[in-house]
């Protein structure tokens, strides 16, 4: 184990850091003003290798590493959350057609993925959210083809235009339900019958697509089916292993953030003729948000090295996913806290962080999931 990166990393880095300054973070208050998707954003990122970051080289891509994709989300984060989020996203659905998918689907997906367009995940429904295994999504065999049915909600990376290609989670034996009868299908947008409903509006995330998808007798050839059928369940909780590194490492990025704004705020804030940075009060709090800040990062980095070398990763994903997202929440909290007054209003950067960090803790498996996630793993 080392806690250094490499010359390469170090040179991905700074290359991830310019970008995030001089093209991330400018846009920030924009998207989460007007809600829209950051289109030029995923172009720009696309030039770069980053929407490809985890595609093997064979497919385009950059061929990176996990650790490289945890300093990457993190970088973009600390930025802007809604980018972070379409990037997060997008590199699980990178990682699910890499595992599971067969040569064509590689060939086509991760190719159009480096070229910038965006794919979504489709598992959620209005009644299987953390009980993913109880959708009732149909996929029904029709000689060659499979003809889906039902409705998935709260599905990112899917808004008006963006959202090419998405991985969508459907029953196709009803007999065995749950999950061995779950099989996941690699579907175009342009399909007949795939229909993006209700644009969500959001609490924060703004600028991140997220809505409806109904599927009407959306008709797909066997030639979509990603894996095995029956192995839909799997290849959704396989490809959340690395998702929610994704999600962890967003965390960090917002919480540090947060800390890097409240650092500022303290020191130029004078009240009682002096900085509050000299309240000790208030040097404990940045000391406690520091060290939760670097604590979440070891644990992310730790997962992401688990997954880059083959092994077992879901525990420590969940470990970092549930220590990342409630530390971006706590130390949201406390740096709007040392605002003020100001860090109620819209003029400082703290609100929008503490309203972008709230759904950390929910998606990709709320908190609560991922302690039931690493107590099986202590307990099995
Ligand atoms: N990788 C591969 N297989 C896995 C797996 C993983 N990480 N996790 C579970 N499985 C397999 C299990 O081995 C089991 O296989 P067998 O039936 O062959 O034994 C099967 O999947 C069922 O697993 P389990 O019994 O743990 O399923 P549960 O229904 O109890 O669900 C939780 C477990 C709650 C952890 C799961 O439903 C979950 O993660 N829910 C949250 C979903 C989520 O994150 N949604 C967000 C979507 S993106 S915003």
């Amino acid at each position: 184990m080392t806690f250094e990166f490499t010359k390469e990393q170090e040179m991905l880095l700074k290359m991830l850091k310019e970008f995030s300054a001089n093209e991330v973070a400018p846009l920030a208050d924009e998207l989460d003003k007007t809600g829209r998707f950051p289109q030029e954003t995923v172009e720009k990122m696309a030039k770069l290798g980053l929407m490809g970051l985890n595609v093997p080289k064979e497919y385009g891509g950059a061929g990176l590493s996990d650790v490289c994709k945890v300093m990457a989300i993190s970088e973009i984060a600390k930025a802007c959350a809604s980018t972070a989020e379409m990037f997060a996203v997008h590199l699980l659905v990178n990682y699910i057609i890499t595992k599971f998918g067969n040569e064509e689907q590689k060939k086509k997906y991760l190719g159009m993925a480096c070229s910038g367009y965006v794919g979504a995940f489709a598992l959620t429904e209005p009644n299987a959210g953390s009980d993913a295994g109880s959708l009732q999504t149909t996929a029904v065999a029709d000689g060659d083809y499979y003809v889906l049915n039902g409705s998935k909600c709260f599905i990112s990376n899917l808004g008006k235009e963006e959202g090419a290609y998405a991985v969508v989670i459907a029953l196709t034996d009803r007999v065995k339900k749950n999950h061995g009868g779950m099989t996941a299908f690699l579907v175009d947008r342009n399909t007949p019958g795939f229909v993006v409903g209700k644009l969500e509006e959001k609490m924060g995330i703004h600028g991140a697509s997220v809505s409806e998808l109904i599927l009407q007798d959306c008709r797909v050839h066997k030639s979509t089916i990603l894996g095995k059928v029956g192995d839909g369940f799997k290849v959704a909780m396989g490809g959340l292993d690395s998702g929610r590194i994704g999600i962890a490492a967003q965390a960090c990025g917002e919480a540090e953030a947060a800390l890097n704004a409240a650092v500022e705020y303290a020191k130029q804030r004078v009240q009682f003729g002096k900085p509050i940075a000299d309240k000790q009060g208030l040097q404990f709090y940045l000391a406690d948000m520091a060290t939760r800040v670097e604590a979440a990062y070891l644990l992310t980095y730790k997962a992401a090295e688990l997954l880059d070398n083959k092994k077992y990763a879901g525990k420590n994903a969940s470990m970092a996913k549930y220590y990342a997202s409630e530390t971006a929440n706590w130390v949201a909290a406390k740096a709007l806290q040392i605002h003020g007054g100001y860090g109620y209003m819209k003029d400082y950067a703290i609100e929008r962080i503490y309203r972008d960090a709230r759904i950390l803790t929910i998606y990709e498996g709320t908190s609560e999931v991922q302690k039931t996630v690493i107590s099986r793993a202590l307990l099995k």
